[in-house]
This record gives C-alpha cells, sequence and structure tokens, in this order.
C-alpha cells in the first residue's frame, strides 16, 4: 500500500471488489463527486479480491492519476468478508462507507447514510427497497432478510446490501470472516451499537455478471446458526446444550417410566417396542447433548479468545 495523499481522511471509502473492471473508472468519479460535494475528505480504498479480468491495472491506473485512492491486491479469491476485514483494518478515516464494486450502489447515497448517523447511530444499513436484480434473486433473499430479522431481533430489512456505513467503533472491535459479512449488523446490534436502516436507490447491474447465486443462501442460513451462537451461546454453550439435552433426556425417562409400569402390571410391554426404542433414543440423544454442552464449555475456557465480551461506552477515571 502506497502512501496516502491524505493522512487522516474524515471518510474511508471501502470497495471490495471481484472481476468488476468495467465498472472502476464510472465508480470512482461517482464516490469522488459525491464526497466532494458533501465537502468530506475522503480516502477510497479498493481491495481487489483476486480478479483475473485486470480489475487491479484499471485500479492501478486511478491510483496513479489521483489522490486519495489506495488499492490492495489478495494474491487469491478470499471471498469478501476478507476483502471488507482487510478494508476495516486498513481505513483511516472515522467513517467507513462500504460498498460494491458493480455500480449497483449509488454513490450519491452516501450523504444520506452519514447524515442518519449524526443522528447518534453507529452503523447505518442501506436498504435496497427497489432491487433491481431478476426475481431469482430478490425473493429468496427477501425470504432471507424476514427469517435474519426475526432471530436476530433487529427490524431492518435488507441485511445484503453492499452500501453500509460505519463508525470506527463498531469496524473495530467486530471480526469479519467466513461469510459473515452479511450479519455485520447483526454482530453490532449484540454488542450494543446502535443500527438504523435508510432506503437507498439501487441500479441494475450495467457491466460483468453477479458473483452470487442460489448457494449462497444455504450458506447464509448455516451462517445465521453460527451468528446465533456466537452472539448468545460462546460463553455459555452449556445453556443451549445442556438445556436441549436435559428436556430430551427428560422426556426419555418419562416414556420409560411408563413402559416399565405397563411391564410390572403386564408382565409386558404390551408391543409398545417403537416407544421403547423412541425412549432409548431420546434418554442417549440427551446424554450426547449435554455432554457436548460441557465439552463446549471447556472449550470456551482454554480459548479465551482475543475478542473481548463486551464493548466500552464510556469510562470515568
Ligand atoms: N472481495 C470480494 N468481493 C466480491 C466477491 N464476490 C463478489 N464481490 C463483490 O461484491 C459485490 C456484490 O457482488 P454481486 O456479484 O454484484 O452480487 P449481487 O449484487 O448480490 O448480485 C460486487 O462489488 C462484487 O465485486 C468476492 O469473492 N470477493
Ligand atoms: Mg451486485
Amino acid at each position: 500500500m502506497s502512501e496516502p495523499a491524505i493522512a487522516q481522511p474524515e471518510v474511508s471509502v471501502v470497495v471490495p471488489l471481484f472481476n468488476e473492471v468495467e465498472s472502476l473508472v464510472e465508480l470512482e468519479r461517482g464516490i469522488r463527486e459525491s464526497l466532494t460535494t458533501l465537502g468530506l475528505s475522503y480516502e477510497i480504498i479498493f481491495v481487489d479480491d483476486g480478479s483475473v479480468d485486470g480489475s487491479f491495472d484499471a485500479v492501478a491506473k486511478l491510483h496513479s492519476e489521483r489522490p486519495g485512492i489506495r488499492a490492495i491486491r489478495f494474491r487469491r479469491n478470499y471471498g469478501k468478508a476478507a476483502a471488507l476485514a482487510f478494508g476495516f483494518e486498513a481505513a483511516r478515516g472515522n467513517f467507513i462507507v462500504t460498498m460494491d464494486g458493480d455500480l449497483q450502489d449509488d454513490p450519491g447515497e452516501i450523504g444520506k447514510l452519514l447524515a442518519r448517523m449524526d443522528e447518534g447511530y453507529d452503523l447505518v444499513s442501506g436498504w435496497k427497497r427497489q432491487r433491481q436484480d431478476p426475481w431469482t434473486k430478490r425473493w429468496p433473499s427477501r425470504c432471507f432478510n424476514w427469517v435474519t430479522s426475526r432471530v436476530s431481533g433487529i427490524r431492518i430489512h435488507d441485511f445484503n446490501c453492499g452500501l453500509k456505513a460505519y463508525r470506527k467503533a463498531v469496524t473495530r472491535e467486530i471480526a469479519v470472516y467466513g461469510e459473515l459479512h452479511r450479519y455485520l449488523p447483526v454482530l453490532a446490534h449484540w454488542r450494543g451499537f446502535r443500527v438504523a436502516e435508510v432506503e437507498v436507490r439501487h441500479r441494475e447491474r450495467k457491466y460483468g455478471r453477479t458473483k452470487y447465486g442460489l448457494q449462497r443462501f444455504i450458506r447464509g442460513f448455516l451462517d445465521l446458526l453460527t451468528v446465533v451462537m456466537i452472539t448468545r451461546y460462546t460463553r455459555s454453550p452449556l445453556h443451549l446444550f445442556g438445556t436441549t439435552g436435559i428436556v430430551l433426556n427428560l422426556v426419555g425417562i418419562i416414556i420409560n417410566s411408563y413402559l416399565l409400569i405397563l411391564k410390572f402390571q403386564h408382565g409386558d410391554i404390551q408391543g409398545r417396542t417403537p416407544l421403547l426404542m423412541l425412549g432409548v433414543l431420546l434418554m442417549m440423544v440427551g446424554v450426547q447433548f449435554v455432554s457436548i454442552g460441557l465439552l463446549g464449555e471447556m472449550i470456551a475456557r482454554i480459548q479465551q479468545s482475543d475478542e473481548r465480551d463486551y464493548s466500552v461506552l464510556e469510562t470515568l477515571d
């Protein structure tokens, strides 16, 4: 990464990109115009995630022509979360704006997001209300957003929008990895940051093609499990697994006690073999769940991860 022209910009715009060569010049112009109009100093951090279409050459050209443009190129494709993690690490502004590199997000909306932050929010997410994508993307996405909103308890409509603004404290504290970038609002909310949403304009994809197919929704839901696990239960896995285990075990005990009574009364279990199997199965699975919970507790204790469990708002010394 080369020396930036502006040492401490107010806003860092992070653009993760993968094979978006045709869009970049227009995108840079859009961001420049938008932030110049707002009168904010900025830097743009392009994170090229192993593109093979010459995207990085285009970025390098922009870098040589304009101040405030920084760029990094990964050796191979690591995924959007890795690209964002790098951007967050590198960003020097107090506000960090992320946006897609495909021109579908409108740089003209950055001001709207930042204005919302001024109301005291720590993370403002875009909502592509009129989403300009085929229905094959829109419908699964709507379903995904609905479930995520229910499970996480944050009432926002669009978790997937690439256009988001963060205060530095948020990007400093939250680790993005795997595919967890979709859940940044959830993770932030759970740490006590204030999360809001604003409607943004979304445009049709002009160049290149989409990188995400249906498979991302399956992974997306698995990631939701991860998020629930890490936000609610990392520090106490026994609460999750132990409770389930004990309940299953109790049901098993009740069933088997009933069969035992039958056996005493009639000398046999009256052909209730399937019920016997269920009872035994429930008891065994219950014990396993409790054991998994205990193992989880041991791991949680040993690991003592670097990430702090809490987020500090203020201290008075
Ligand atoms: N860093 C990185 N960015 C990606 C990757 N896949 C897609 N992107 C970027 O994420 C943004 C959204 O991707 P896109 O294919 O348009 O998804 P869609 O808008 O949901 O159809 C674009 O800016 C892409 O360049 C990836 O593997 N790594
Ligand atoms: Mg797109």
